[in-house]
């Protein structure tokens, strides 16, 4: 509270950073995604209680502990379910998940499927590095079948890379966008829109891991503006998400479609359905 005017404070984009220093490596681009969260949530000016970031595991999901809203550091791969708990118990909430491409598309990838098909209102970004950074280097379903660097694949995976913009339209995502952690001011303008949807938001945002894949470096050399525009055509976006090359920035597809978010009427008293399951 403005203790002259009365009136309640707006929390400025620092307001939203902990007091916890990031052990994230010098370089690392999930330092540019923090902050471009802080400043996305600042422009959407609701106090600190009214959000909550949930994560799984990994350097990315490290994201809660560094911000000052709510936030929930879960198990691996499980925070899509943990978030979709929290955001149909209190739809009040503005929910944010965040993690990297191991914790959602790997271990959480089927439930990355299922959160997509609900449509429930809350916005996923995932720190696409093309590896599983806080282990130390393997090979993650977005790595490119003829990386070599790891010791557990030095004949390259050899396997196709999942394209989790594809799936995620295929599956029934209602907002779809590629974000770059070397342009923190469009990333946080593309958080806000992708908060501000209503549906579940898709966010891929490159973001480089110098220490084990310091070739990312020539990530900000590749990148670039979409050269079309966002459509709300399936076809077209499929068309778009399956021919990119990966670099292409911008929000792709929005298409709202009916939101998931159950209510408890009429749902029968839990002794009721003991009875009727009991073995
Ligand atoms: C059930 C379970 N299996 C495996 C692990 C080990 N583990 C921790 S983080 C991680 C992968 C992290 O990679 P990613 O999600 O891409 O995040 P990054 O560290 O690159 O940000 C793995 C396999 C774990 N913690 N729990």
């Amino acid at each position: 509270m403005d203790g002259t005017t009365g009136a309640v404070a707006v929390p400025a984009a620092k307001d939203f950073k902990s007091d916890y220093k990031p052990v994230w490596c010098p370089g690392c681009g999930d330092f540019s995604v923090l902050s471009s969260i802080t400043k996305a949530l600042a422009e959407l000016g609701r106090p600190r209680e009214e959000v909550a970031i949930i994560s799984g595991i990994g350097c990315s999901s490290r994201i809660p502990a560094y911000t000052s809203v709510y936030g929930f550091h879960g198990v691996h791969g499980r925070a899509l379910s943990l978030a979709t708990g929290l955001k149909v118990a209190r739809p009040d909430l503005t929910v944010i998940v965040a993690g990297g491409d191991g914790d959602g598309f790997s271990i959480g990838g089927n439930h990355f499927l299922h959160a997509c098909r609900r449509n429930v209102d809350m916005t996923y970004l995932v720190m696409d590095n093309e590896v599983y950074g806080m282990t130390k280097g393997q090979a993650s379903p977005t790595t490119a079948p003829d990386w070599t660097k790891s010791k557990l694949t030095p004949h390259g995976t050899g396997v196709s890379p999942f394209n989790p913009l594809g799936v995620a339209l295929a599956s029934g995502a209602t907002f779809i966008a590629r974000g770059f952690s070397g342009d923190p001011n469009g990333l946080a303008r593309m958080i806000l829109e992708a908060i501000n949807h209503p549906g579940f938001a898709m966010v891929q945002v490159l973001s480089p891991c110098i220490t084990y894949r310091p070739e990312q470096r020539d990530w900000k050399k590749m990148v670039r503006g979409a050269a079309t525009e966002r459509t709300n055509d399936q076809g077209r976006a499929a068309r778009l998400l399956m021919t990119d090359d990966g670099f292409n920035i911008g929000v792709l597809y929005e298409n709202p479609r009916p939101l998931y978010q159950p209510t408890l009427d009429g749902a029968a008293p839990m002794a009721d359905l003991e009875a009727a399951f009991r073995v």
